[in-house]
């Protein structure tokens, strides 16, 4: 793989700044802020009143815990525009999240709210390696969802060439990457495998590929991935993280000179990691549930929103900036089965550590008369004993997760593909 360390004289001033500088603009943008949503978002002076706060009570940045947490369901029930703190007028965007159950959350952007997010995908793909001139192959899916049109832009901001190929058409990808020879990829990791598969099948070699780094995100992805995409490409492959009630891609990302987690972009979004069952703040270094307030969105900004996400807040390394470790899943997507806690992360690690397996799988849950029973759907590789390879699985799930499941081996092909976000869990525990 080649050394794609950025030359640090085309970073972003404030990437590099004393924590005692970011913190003062942090201070001045959150007063800003807090001040703005009081006035023009009836959700937040509601919200305030009822907790007693005034932006006035915000004197440091400790304060802010003071003040009340924002949910989905918040932004549900001011569906659809009346977490706007601009007149509709001034929008020039909305993205929305598909939302499994009832309505979606949309979320709108002014046009400096745009440009900013446009500098932060650029500033998270020079941290990957990527410069001005570079072209970028852009399999994130465009449309309501924030990953391509938020890709799209920060590619252009950066001054590179984007090929806006968004998901699916695997075949296509592969020709394309093929024959425009982009440097960069950014997609999904679980659709990347997708790519992968796709490369065997049209007897190329995956490691002759141009690709020199992937941006991976959307989706939780481990360690183990990281090894499993830069072995079979010969790339690197770093993290991208957003939502997009915060902005969408963009909000952190991992330096490719370091690979130690993502670096929140802490000019623009303030972190904190909380209890997910109390709520109670928690000191960097303990995992929790990440909240994020955003210090510079105009069309909708968010007071400390509740994300879901699983995480650990770490000291900054290549940049001052804080990082966030690996997300390890989602609050909602934890599986708990028979009083043990289990993410769809933790399977994946051990799938990928299991010989003889591809590196496909998914999760279903049923019911067998009082019992929840976990089955872990699998493929064995071409060329090995699938069957054998089942019982390993189980055992390594027993031993190092610390619960009892069904491994069932599927033939090549047999377990669902990703065409952007994987669905890792099935739960049929309902029907
Ligand atoms: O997934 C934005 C995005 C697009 C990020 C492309 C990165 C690349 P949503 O559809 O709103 O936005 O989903 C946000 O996806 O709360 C996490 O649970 C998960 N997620 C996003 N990035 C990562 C990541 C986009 N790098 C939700 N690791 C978030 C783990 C991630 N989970």
């Amino acid at each position: 793989m080649k050394d794609l360390t950025p030359d640090p004289a085309t970073l972003d001033p404030i990437e590099t700044a004393p924590r005692a500088e970011l913190e003062k603009l942090q201070l001045q943008r959150l007063k800003q802020t807090l001040e703005r949503v009081y006035e023009a978002v009836p959700t937040y002076r509601r919200k305030f009143d009822a907790a007693g706060v005034t932006p006035d009570d915000l004197r440091a940045l400790g304060d802010l815990a003071r003040f009340p947490f924002t949910t989905k369901e918040d932004l549900r029930a001011a569906y659809p525009f009346g977490m706007f703190a601009v007149p509709r007028e001034r929008i020039r965007r909305v993205h929305a999240s598909s939302g499994t159950t009832g309505k979606p959350t949309v979320v709108g952007y002014t046009a400096g709210d745009i440009e900013i997010w446009a500098d932060l995908v650029a500033r998270c793909l020079r941290a990957a390696g990527v410069r001005r001139g570079d072209i970028v192959h852009n399999a994130y899916g465009y449309g309501l969802f924030t990953g391509g049109l938020g890709a799209h832009y920060g590619i252009e901001k950066l001054g590179a060439t984007v090929i806006p190929m968004s998901g699916g058409q695997t075949a296509r990808q592969v020709q394309l990457i093929e024959d425009f020879r982009p440097k960069a990829i950014m997609v999904t990791p679980s659709y990347m495998l997708n790519i992968l598969e796709e490369y065997v099948r049209q007897g190329l070699d995956p490691r002759a590929c141009p690709l020199e780094v992937g941006i991976f995100g959307a989706e939780p992805w481990t360690p183990a991935m990281r090894a499993e995409i830069e072995a079979a490409f010969d790339m690197h492959a770093v993290d991208i993280y957003g939502l997009s009630e915060v902005m969408g891609p963009g909000v952190a990302q991992e330096a490719v000179d370091t690979k130690d987690g993502l670096h929140i972009w802490e000019d623009h979004f303030l972190p904190e990691i909380v209890d997910p069952e109390t709520g109670e703040p928690r000191p960097d270094g303990t995992e929790g549930e990440l909240v994020f307030t955003t210090l510079t969105k105009e069309g909708m900004p968010v007071i400390r929103y509740r994300t879901r996400d699983l995480t650990t807040l770490m000291p900054g390394t290549a940049r001052t900036h804080r990082r966030m470790a690996k997300v390890t899943g989602r609050s909602d997507d934890m599986i708990i089965l028979r009083g043990v806690n289990v993410f769809p992360t933790q399977i994946e690690e051990r799938v990928l550590a299991t010989p003889g397996l591809a590196p496909y799988f998914q999760i279903e849950l049923i019911r067998e008369g009082p019992r929840d029973v976990m089955r872990v759907h699998v493929e064995g590789l071409p060329d090995a004993d699938g069957a054998a390879c089942g019982p390993v699985l189980e055992r390594s799930i027993k031993e190092m997760v610390g619960v009892s499941c069904a491994v069932l081996v599927a033939a090549p092909g047999g377990v669902e593909r990703s065409q952007g976000k994987a669905r890792r869990v099935v739960d049929k525990r309902g029907a």
